[in-house]
This record gives structure tokens, C-alpha cells and sequence, in this order.
């Protein structure tokens, strides 16, 4: 199939799933186009089967908010005319799925037919999604999209809620190649960052308020009074100054590292010994599953679809939103014994095997068939 993937090209979780997803179905031997405003970060390397078409927005002084919406539905519309796209998968609703609609309108016009099959992340639902000013035009949008999947039971569970949808929403859990997660070298260079009697604990994400980065901080802080640990925070965004800040006043600078973004999250994780994510809310958590790929067990909350992704007291464990005694206690259990250690990270891998993008990406293969078929 040839197949046009729209997201946004950041660090964030749709933009990593979206571009996984469309290297592995080039493997596959799909066509795939990534329509976005720049190359997705994790896309390395572009070949014959994957190619990468940049949206331009030109600034116009009268224009006070660029119009991408625009300029993305006519790009849409010339790639699927030059490049012969067939189905369009756009992934975050806000604003891809709306544009996605207006490009298949055009084209039908035309008298081509690209059917929309549209991915719900999260924050495009939950956060986003919900608000008054967005929620009539994303209702629109989810229902006149030809598919719709959502990565967790609960992230449906909460659309169905939220909007007023007139379509099925298939769960197709968000997935990992386990291949990139298994380490050829042992000690994961480790010593560069911590010394032998350390355990290494991490946290990555995009430093929004959801993330909750002052309990990461506060975790650590009761960890770090009972063994010797070192923090590794990484990533960017509005609440690292004030990150900062608290570890300052806490006294713990020294033993707290601030990584910035980072294309090298699979070394960083190598040499993690725990992972911390207390999101007030997460629709999956991709980040914890890759933590668990890399045999890091992850102590997080219970909230959305993390306790699809996150099994208590086997890959980790998971707390109430805001019970920082409860998740130190917790990681405090995992990390004083070796042998509680271990055991914690093998079974974290073994929780990672039920999403092997060798089982998941043929989900989405399906839903392009059945979706191309109906029509
Ligand atoms: O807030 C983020 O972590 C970024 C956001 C995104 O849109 O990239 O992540 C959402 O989508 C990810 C991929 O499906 C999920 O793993 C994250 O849980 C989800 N974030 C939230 O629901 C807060």
C-alpha cells in the first residue's frame, strides 16, 4: 500500500509511534510519505520506501495565527495526486484529522478516494481535545474519519465520554521493537554516570504540568535518603526552570542530572536501574514501555492507560496520583536488594513482549485493508 502518515515530528509519544510505525511498514514493503512541518526526529534515514514531504507556512504579516490547518489539507492533496497515496493515517486528531477531511473533500471533488483512518494519542482527547473552543470540530473530525483507533482501552473509554462519537474506536495498543531495546554491550558504559554503588534512576517526557516533575523530584529525594542513587531527568519543556529549582533548594544538585532531549534514549536507559513517571494522567505511557524494553522496571500511577502497560508488583509498580510516600516505598522495595532488583527487571522485559511490533503493526495493516475494502 502506499501510505500517508501526518504527525507532529517531536519527541512526543504520536510523533514516536507514527514514525515507527511507518519504518516498520516499509519493511513490510509499503510505500510510506510522512506529510509534517519537519522531518520526524526519530527518522533517520529516508529510502526508496520512505519518503518525507515537508509542510511549508508561509508568513503573512496579516496573518496573526499561521493557517498550517490550510496549508497541510493542500499538501495532503498534492502528495496523494503526485505520489498516488491511497490511505491517509493521521495520527493526534487536533488539528491532523480536521485537515485530513478537508484534503479528502478536495480530492473527491476530483474524483479520487483516500479513506482517513485516524489515530487518538491522548492529550488530543483528554487535555486538548475537551476543551469548548476545540470539541465541535473534533467531534466532527473522529466521526468523519473512515477508521479510528485509540491507543488503550482507556483512552476509548474516555473519547466515548468526552465526545459524541458515531464510530467504532478499535484499541490498537502502541508497540516497541524489542530488537533496538537489547543491548550488545553489558555495563552500558554506567560508569560514566554513576559510581558502582549507585542505582540510576530516570525520568524522560516532555516536562508538562501532567508529568507531575515536582513529585519525580520528591520520589527522588526520599530514595536518595536511603541509598545512594543518582537522578537522570530527560528532556524539555515549561516546568524543567522550575525542576531545577526544587533540587537546588532540596540540596540534592549533586546527585541530580539534567540530560536535555535526547536521540540516545535507549543508551540512557540501558544504564537506568528504575524509571518514575506519576502522570496525573497518560492514555499509555509509552515511554514506561520502553523503559521496560530496556529491562527498567517503572514505578508510575494508575491513571488512564497505565495500568494497561504497567502490571503491579511484576514490571513495577503503581500508585495513586500524588501518593509520593507510596511510590518511594515502592521504588525504595525494588531497589535496596539485588536480588528484588533483578528479578524486577527481568520481568519488566518479559511485560514488553505483549507489545512486539511484530504483533501489533499487522493490527494496523488489518484496519488499512478492511478500510480500503469498505470504502
Ligand atoms: O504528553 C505526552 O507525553 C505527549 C503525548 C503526545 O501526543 O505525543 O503523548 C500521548 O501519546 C503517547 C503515544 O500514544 C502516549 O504514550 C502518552 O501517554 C500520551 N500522553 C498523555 O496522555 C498525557
Amino acid at each position: 500500500m502506499k501510505i500517508g502518515i501526518v504527525c507532529y515530528p517531536t519527541f512526543g509519544g504520536s510523533g514516536v509511534v507514527a514514525t515507527e510505525l511507518g519504518l516498520e511498514l516499509s519493511k513490510r514493503g509499503h510505500e510510506i510519505h510522512f506529510i509534517t512541518y519537519s522531518q520526524p526526529v526519530r527518522l533517520e534515514l529516508l529510502s526508496n520506501n520512505v519518503h518525507f514531504h515537508e509542510v511549508h507556512v508561509p508568513e503573512y504579516p496579516l496573518f496573526l495565527y499561521q493557517p498550517y490547518e490550510l496549508a497541510l489539507s493542500s499538501k495532503l492533496v498534492d502528495m496523494v495526486k503526485l505520489h498516488g497515496i491511497e490511505l491517509l493515517h493521521v495520527h493526534y486528531a487536533i488539528p491532523h484529522a480536521y485537515a485530513a477531511y478537508m484534503a479528502q473533500q478536495m480530492l473527491k471533488d476530483e474524483g479520487i478516494f483516500v479513506p482517513i483512518v485516524t489515530t487518538l494519542h491522548g492529550t488530543d482527547i483528554t487535555l486538548v481535545g475537551s476543551h469548548p473552543f476545540y470539541k465541535p470540530a473534533v467531534t466532527f473530525s473522529i466521526n468523519k474519519s473512515n477508521a479510528v483507533t485509540s491507543v488503550s482501552e482507556s483512552l476509548k473509554k474516555d473519547t466515548m465520554r468526552l465526545f459524541d462519537i458515531k464510530r467504532e474506536i478499535h484499541v490498537v495498543p502502541n508497540f516497541i521493537d524489542l530488537e533496538k531495546h537489547t543491548h550488545s554491550f553489558t555495563d552500558c558504559q554506567r560508569a560514566m554516570m554513576a559510581d558502582d554503588d549507585e542505582r540510576i534512576i530516570t525520568h524522560i517526557s516532555n516536562f508538562r504540568e501532567v508529568k507531575r516533575i515536582p513529585d519525580v523530584i520528591k520520589i527522588f529525594y526520599n530514595i536518595q535518603k536511603e541509598l545512594p542513587a543518582k537522578l537522570m531527568m530527560v528532556g524539555e519543556g515549561p516546568e524543567k526552570e522550575a525542576a531545577e529549582q526544587l533540587v537546588e533548594e532540596l540540596g540534592i544538585s549533586d546527585r541530580v542530572i539534567f540530560v536535555g532531549n535526547s536521540n540516545e534514549i535507549d543508551r540512557i536507559l540501558c544504564f537506568s536501574d528504575l524509571f518514575l513517571l506519576p502522570s496525573q494522567t497518560e492514555s499509555f505511557g509509552l515511554v514506561a514501555l520502553e523503559a521496560m524494553a530496556s529491562s527498567v522496571p517503572v514505578i508510575s500511577t494508575n491513571t488512564g492507560g497505565l495500568p494497561e502497560v504497567n502490571e503491579d508488583g511484576f514490571s513495577g509498580y503503581l500508585s495513586e496520583v500524588n501518593a509520593i510516600k507510596d511510590m518511594s516505598k515502592n521504588a525504595i522495595k525494588i531497589l535496596s536488594d539485588i536480588d528484588t532488583l533483578n528479578q524486577f527487571k527481568a520481568n519488566a522485559k518479559v511485560q514488553s513482549q505483549k507489545f512486539d511490533l511484530h504483533n501489533i503493526v499487522p493490527m494496523y495493516e488489518k484496519i488499512y485493508e478492511d478500510t480500503l475494502k469498505e470504502f
